[in-house]
Order: structure tokens, then C-alpha cells, then sequence
């Protein structure tokens, strides 16, 4: 029985992410801003999500495009300034909508003061940063960065190495210090006193590290063993800071949690961590070598494909292992909650890459919508996602502007001697930049983002996949997500209700369907993933009307699904 006591905002909640850098420039340098966000506020408010969370617009060189931060309590100039911020937080608050930011206080930039007094060792900041002292050619240990290369850098200037997880211009903290933590937790209420509704928690199972910094397994897939996540202390530090800054809020906190399960899950969610982000049904696209080891579609094929066939292999996926994956985390979360996505600033388009972004764009993206909007977990929408936004074409390697996929290129290249076309398909169902080019709002130039020069290349079909033509059209992705989304807003089975996977099975691998029940009400979910028909018997209740349907026509009944469909209905 769902009672008050189980409901929670953030779990009915839909979260709508922005890149603020692709969303909308309002002063035509090329760069998305703040008041770009808060001119587009009440097209989030038409499709009706809860809350916004925005990735960093804070004072940042941009080695790593805003996750490094070199003044946590500026904002950048090319974002606008803090009035905007403000103006912003107020425009959400006025629909009803909640603005969370990202957290990112695993690392700084080298460029922020904290690090540039680190380097000095009588600046009283010797020990904010993970250094070490000796050989200037052997790193202290042999740890690789998670964006390619060594993991440590040697400091001239310190004549000492420091650590990064990420960038070499993304430093990580020491925090074991405590003065350390106590210049984050000033940090965090400042933004919690100026209204802020919670934090996306950037790679926060990484900020505590393993005792005396041993050399990670070199062994296969080294990088899940445990050595960089979930390290010693850190929940004792998770909630130190609840206790020192969230608890006194009704935040919301989202972990971005890599390498972590759901056991280990449960001890975020002690931390008073609401929601984790996972990355398992990520990888059912990336074959065994990972998401930048071209080995299971090899690199002649590569050379040698069309480009359409190189689409298809590289996103390969095997809907059993989604549905493992997904249904993992169902069964794991316990007394906590997960969150759920298909795309996201670090990932390709879902659209490209879940579903046919050419023959059977509209029915494939309304049938991930339907699949996203439908589980047990707080909905993510990515920005474009409600448009159907596709991966886009990286035909030089001037175009790509993303600090990992400019890393694994050089790698690559290196590695297998071919030319850049060679890599080019893999880029474009590998790279981040796939979810950064700019939201496309009409067909003018540059897809209405600005009147500059994008500072990224805009997506070729924005002629045809626009938000104009979007609300325009009764029948397109957006309001399919639109009238999803109310439908979720209303029907507590679809929020709270538990899960039974049904499909796929041997008979039908390409058949996803689970049913929701709660308190003896239920709806079933049936979505036909191939662009193929399909009769799927067997099932009960596909007799009557589907409440919910991505064909528009009276065909839409019955056990016959042509390619993408997806239906809910209402059963018993
Ligand atoms: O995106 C990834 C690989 O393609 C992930 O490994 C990602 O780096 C990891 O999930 C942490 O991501 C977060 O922190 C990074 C930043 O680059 C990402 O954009 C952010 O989401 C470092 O701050």
C-alpha cells in the first residue's frame, strides 16, 4: 500500500538536463548562456518537467568544458553573471520547477587558486592535492587516467607529481584534508543559501583514495576493480557533508556513482544520497574491449564499411542485457531509488544509438520515451532527446572538440597507423560531442542556437529535426515525451509501482515488456525494439485500447506490433 510516507518529490519527479553550452546563445558569441536557459523557460515548462539540472557554468578554463572549475562561486562571463543565475532560479521557481547544478568536487582546475597555492609548498596549501615526491620519469604508481594516458603529471614548479582521475588540468583534491572539506562544505551551502534545490554529484565514488596509492590490477577491465571507487573513507565523508550542508534542506542529491553496484549503492543512500546514477546499461552497446576498443568491429571493417552497416555494428545490443542490467538495479536499489537515462552530455544520441535515427526515427525515439518514462526509477531527459536529436558526422578531427575523444583519436591513430577517416565512424558513435552539438531550435541558421559562430559544429539535420516544427506537429517526438510525462505526473502505478520483466525471452529476443503493479492496479509496457513486425502472443491484456501508443491508427490494437511500436495499457 503506497502510503505518504513512501512519496518523495524527487521521485515523481521528471529531470530535464542542460548543456548550457549547446542549449541557446542569447549574445551570439557562439556559447549557450544563462539567459539563453531562462529565455527557453517556458518551453521546459510546456513539456513539463520537474526539475532542471544544468552542467557547470562556473569560472572554468574549459579543459573539460566546465567540470573544471577554477572558482566554484563564479560564474564564467560566456554563461552571464550571477543576476542571471538568480533570474534563472526564480523563472523555474515561478513554474514550479526546481534548478539542481553540478557538484564537481572530486577535482578543481589546475588553474583555480587552491591548486596554484598547492604548488607552492609554504603557501599553507601544500596538502590540498594528492602529490607526491621522486623520480621525475617514474609516476609513483601505474594508474591511467579515466581519459586516457597516466594519471599523473610531474609540476616543474613543485618538483613534485600530482594526481588526476581526469585531465591533466583537473588536479584531484585531497580529501583527507580537512581543511579541505571544510572549504567544500562553505562551498556547498553558499549555494544552498542562494536557493539552490540539490546537486548532480559529479564522479563522487571517486574523491576518496586507497590507502598508500597501490598499483591498480593491470589485469582486464582493471578500471572496475575498486582501485579508484568507493575508496577508504569515503562514506564517512558523504556524510560529514550531509551533516554539515544538506541535511538541513529539502535537496535533491544525485551521485554520479561509476563503479558502483547496488550493495554499495546502499551505503550512498545512507549518506542521504537520494538517487545513483549507473552506467551498466551503458556498456550493453560497447562490445568486450569497451567503449573505445574498435577490436569487436575491427579496424579494416571499419575502413572498409558503409557507413550505415558501421552505425548498426557499432551499436549492437542485445535487449536481454539491457533488460539484466536495468533490472539489476531494480531489484538492488533496496530502500533507495535509482535514476534512469538513455542519454547524457557523456553519451552518444539515444536515439542513434538505441533505436533507427533514419527509417524509423519517430517511431524509435517515441519508443524510448515510452521505455524511459515507464520504470521504476526518476526519469533523465537529455536536452534534444524530446526532439529525437541524432549523433552527427565528425569528418575532421578539427570538428571534434571533446577533451576524451581528441585522447582516444591520438590513441587510436597511434596505435593502428590509419587515417583519421578510418576512426571517423567511430568517433561519431563514440564521442561525447554527439550530445554537445547545439539544441536545435528552428531551421534558420544554425538551428536558431545563435547569431555567432557555434562554437561547435551544428548537427546537418536541423532542417528537419527542430523544436519548432516539433510543437508544431500534433503527432512528433516532443509531444509524445509531453503527454508521457503528464501521464507519468498522474499515475502513481507507473512511479511507485514493482516490476515484472516479461520479455524479451528465446521467442522474442527484440520484445521488451514488463508490467507495473501497485496495490492491485497495474499497466503493461509491451515495446516492439526492431524494425521489424512482430505477432507477440501470449502476453495477457493486449485486447483492449492501449492507453499509450506510438502509432496513431486503429491498427494499434492486438498482438501484431509493426517496427518500434510501443504500447501501454491499463490491465488488472
Ligand atoms: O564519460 C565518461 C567516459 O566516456 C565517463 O567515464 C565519465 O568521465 C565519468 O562518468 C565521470 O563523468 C563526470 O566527470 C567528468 C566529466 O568529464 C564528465 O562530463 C562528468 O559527467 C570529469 O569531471
Amino acid at each position: 500500500m503506497l502510503t505518504d510516507a513512501d512519496r518523495e518529490w524527487w521521485k515523481e519527479a521528471v529531470v530535464y538536463q542542460i548543456y548550457p553550452r549547446s542549449f541557446d546563445d542569447s549574445d551570439g558569441d557562439g556559447i549557450g548562456d544563462l539567459r539563453g536557459i531562462v529565455d527557453r523557460v517556458d518551453y521546459l515548462d510546456e513539456l513539463g518537467v520537474d526539475v532542471v539540472w544544468t552542467c557547470p557554468v562556473y569560472e572554468s578554463p574549459n579543459a573539460d568544458m566546465g567540470y573544471d572549475i577554477a572558482d566554484y562561486r563564479a560564474i564564467a562571463d560566456e554563461y552571464g553573471t550571477m543576476a542571471d543565475w538568480e533570474e534563472l532560479r526564480d523563472a523555474l521557481h515561478a513554474r514550479d520547477m526546481r534548478l539542481l547544478m553540478d557538484l564537481v568536487v572530486n577535482h578543481t582546475s589546475d588553474e583555480h587558486d587552491w591548486f596554484q597555492a598547492s604548488r607552492d609548498p609554504d603557501a599553507g596549501k601544500d596538502d590540498w592535492y594528492v602529490w607526491r615526491e621522486g623520480d621525475p620519469e617514474e609516476p609513483p604508481n601505474n594508474w591511467i587516467s579515466l581519459f586516457g594516458g597516466p594519471a599523473w603529471t610531474w609540476d616543474d614548479e613543485r618538483e613534485a607529481w600530482y594526481l588526476h582521475l581526469f585531465d591533466e588540468k583537473q588536479p584531484d583534491l585531497n580529501w583527507d584534508n580537512p581543511e579541505v572539506r571544510e572549504a567544500i562544505y562553505e562551498m556547498v551551502n553558499f549555494w544552498l543559501e542562494k536557493g539552490i534545490d540539490g546537486f548532480r554529484m559529479d564522479a563522487i565514488s571517486c574523491i576518496s583514495k586507497p590507502e598508500g596509492l597501490p598499483d591498480a590490477d593491470t589485469g582486464e577491465d582493471w578500471f572496475d576493480m575498486g582501485i579508484y571507487f568507493n575508496g577508504p573513507h569515503i562514506h564517512e565523508y558523504l556524510s560529514e557533508m550531509a551533516d554539515r550542508t544538506w541535511d538541513d534542506y529539502d535537496a535533491m542529491l544525485i551521485g554520479e556513482t561509476p563503479g558502483a553496484g547496488p550493495e554499495e549503492a546502499q551505503a550512498y543512500f545512507e549518506d542521504g544520497i537520494d538517487v545513483v546514477v549507473h552506467f551498466d546499461h551503458m556498456d550493453v552497446t560497447y562490445g568486450p574491449g569497451g567503449k573505445w576498443s574498435p577490436d569487436y568491429v575491427g579496424m579494416d571493417a571499419l575502413a572498409g564499411e558503409d557507413d550505415t552497416t558501421l552505425d548498426e555494428r557499432l551499436n549492437t545490443m542485445d535487449l536481454s542485457e539491457l533488460q539484466a542490467a536495468i533490472r539489476k538495479w531494480d531489484e538492488g536499489v533496496g530502500d533507495g531509488w535509482n535514476s534512469l537515462y538513455l542519454g547524457s552530455h557523456d553519451q552518444t544520441r539515444a536515439v542513434s544509438r538505441f533505436g533507427d535515427d533514419d527509417e524509423y526515427h519517430r517511431e524509435s525515439a517515441t519508443l524510448l520515451a515510452t521505455f524511459l518514462l515507464t520504470q521504476r526509477a526518476t526519469p533523465f531527459c537529455y536536452q534534444g532527446d524530446e526532439l529525437g536529436m541524432t549523433n552527427a558526422d565528425w569528418d575532421s578531427p578539427d570538428a571534434i572538440r571533446d577533451v576524451e575523444a581528441h585522447g582516444q583519436v591520438e590513441r587510436l591513430l597511434d596505435e593502428h597507423d590509419v587515417p583519421y577517416e578510418t576512426v571517423a565512424p567511430f568517433v561519431r558513435n563514440r564521442s561525447r560531442d554527439n550530445a554537445r552539438t547545439p539544441m536545435q531550435w528552428d531551421d534558420s541558421e544554425h538551428a536558431g542556437f545563435t547569431d555567432g559562430d557555434p562554437w561547435i559544429q551544428v548537427n546537418d539535420d536541423f532542417e528537419r529535426v527542430n523544436a519548432a516544427a516539433a510543437r508544431d506537429d500534433p503527432e512528433s517526438i516532443f509531444h509524445f515525451y509531453r503527454s508521457l510525462i503528464d501521464r507519468r505526473h498522474a499515475d502513481d502505478v507507473l512511479v511507485y509501482g514493482e516490476t515484472d520483466y516479461l520479455l524479451p525471452n528465446d521467442d522474442y529476443p527484440d520484445v521488451w515488456a514488463h508490467r507495473r503493479t501497485l496495490d492491485g492496479d497495474s499497466r503493461l509496457v509491451v515495446l516492439n525494439w526492431q524494425g521489424e513486425a512482430v505477432a507477440v502472443t501470449g502476453l495477457d491484456g493486449l485486447d483492449g485500447e492501449p492507453v499509450v501508443a506510438n502509432y496513431g491508427d486503429a491498427g494499434r490494437a492486438g498482438e501484431r506490433f509493426r517496427p518500434y511500436e510501443a504500447r501501454v495499457y491499463e490491465t488488472e
